[in-house]
């Protein structure tokens, strides 16, 4: 007989086997629905399943678990209520930076926590909802208050929200394999458009990487600071308001006079609306690479960083990945 009372005293167990009590689960939504953080469910569910009272089964790339048994069952059900289990429509993926973007813009936190969940619950990977759901709400935000359907508050609005969801989505997945390699990213000083470059620096630590993520508007002396004490592998550089392209260069100018006088070999990375107009100019300058999106940046730019390839320069867009 399985000693079922002391798993269920016991907060965080307890916990799993209510939402277990109503079908199988994957990781995923046993994060989602219980809070807890996913090496802290694995954890649980390994201890459960050696002791016989969970088992797994994987359903394509997906494992799900379950309760072990009908005597598992029973004698739970005597001792937890089962957990809330009303199921979240699906959302498509194409509705989703729509619906987004309103909730975002009414400060409606909570259905925008729902449709990212209900993604998340989906499998739609990070790299997905950062490009296809976030980065295309917030671009439909800008064109909003362009025409003045929604005004300077509300998008700051939208934005803080996003952020918020930025740290959701990341909670949510895998923790990263650790590589030695040091990122530093900061936007240039004045531009205080930081959502890209987050996306990019969340990116980055999940594939392994070691970041110092310095945020908006960083003065071009502490960004040098930042760069001579840490000795990074890699610097990248938000540039999103035209206002500051000039401040960009001379960033860029600084950043490379460094790089010569000190023999440090990292790289400099620049991205952001600004860059994306005229990226062969920030080449000109000194800058090693430039990439239009967070797809790009993943997909062919963290490849080719990491197998330390010589030709990088301006990358642009490929069909398949619109
Ligand atoms: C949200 C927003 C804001 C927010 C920013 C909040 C925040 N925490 O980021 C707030 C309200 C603060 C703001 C302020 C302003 N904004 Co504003 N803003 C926007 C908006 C609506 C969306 C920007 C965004 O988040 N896009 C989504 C992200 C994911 O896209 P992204 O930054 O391009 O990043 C992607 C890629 O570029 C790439 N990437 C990003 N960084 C990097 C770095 C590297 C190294 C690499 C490789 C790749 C990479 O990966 C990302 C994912 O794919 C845009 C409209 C638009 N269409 O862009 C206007 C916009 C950028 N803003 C604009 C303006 C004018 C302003 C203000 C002057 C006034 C205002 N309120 O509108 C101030 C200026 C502030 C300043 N000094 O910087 C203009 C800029 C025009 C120009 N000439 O440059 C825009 C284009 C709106 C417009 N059409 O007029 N803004």
């Amino acid at each position: 007989m399985i000693d079922l009372f002391k798993e269920v005293a016991e907060p965080s167990r307890r916990n799993l086997l209510a939402q277990l009590q109503a079908g199988p689960r994957s990781v995923t939504d046993l994060v989602i629905s219980t809070g807890l953080k996913q090496p802290n469910v694995s954890n649980h569910l390994a201890k459960l399943r050696a002791r016989g009272i969970v088992r797994a089964s994987k359903v394509g790339r997906q494992v799900f678990y379950t309760l072990a048994s009908a005597e598992v069952e029973a004698t739970l059900r005597g001792l937890i209520e089962p957990a809330d289990t009303e199921e979240p429509t699906a959302i498509p993926i194409d509705d989703a930076p729509k619906q987004y973007a309103r909730a975002a813009c009414a400060g409606d936190e909570p259905t925008c926590t729902r449709i990212i969940d209900t993604l998340v619950r989906q499998g739609v990977s990070l790299l997905r909802i950062y490009q296809q759901v976030l980065a295309q709400a917030m671009e439909l935000i800008g064109k909003w208050y362009e025409v003045q359907a929604i005004d300077e508050g509300q998008e700051h609005l939208a934005s803080a929200i996003t952020e918020r969801m930025m740290a959701r989505v990341v909670h949510y997945a895998p923790a990263p394999k650790r590589n030695a390699q040091l990122a530093i990213l900061g936007c240039v000083e004045g531009n205080w458009h930081s959502i890209g470059l987050r996306m990019v620096s969340d990116y980055l630590r999940l594939s392994g990487w070691k970041n110092l993520y310095l945020g908006a508007s960083v003065p071009t002396t502490s960004f040098l600071s930042a760069v001579r004490e840490h000795k990074p592998h890699l610097v990248l550089v938000n540039c999103t308001y035209s206002e500051q392209r000039d401040e960009a260069i001379r960033l860029i100018h600084r950043l490379v006079e460094h790089r010569d006088q000190c023999g440090g070999g990292f790289l400099i990375g620049l991205g952001g609306r600004c860059v994306n107009e005229d990226p062969q100019s920030f080449i000109d300058a000194g800058a090693d690479f430039s990439a239009p999106n967070l797809f790009v940046f993943a997909e062919e730019v963290i490849p080719r960083l990491e197998s330390s390839a010589s030709s990088l320069g301006v990358f642009t867009n490929h069909k398949k990945y619109d």
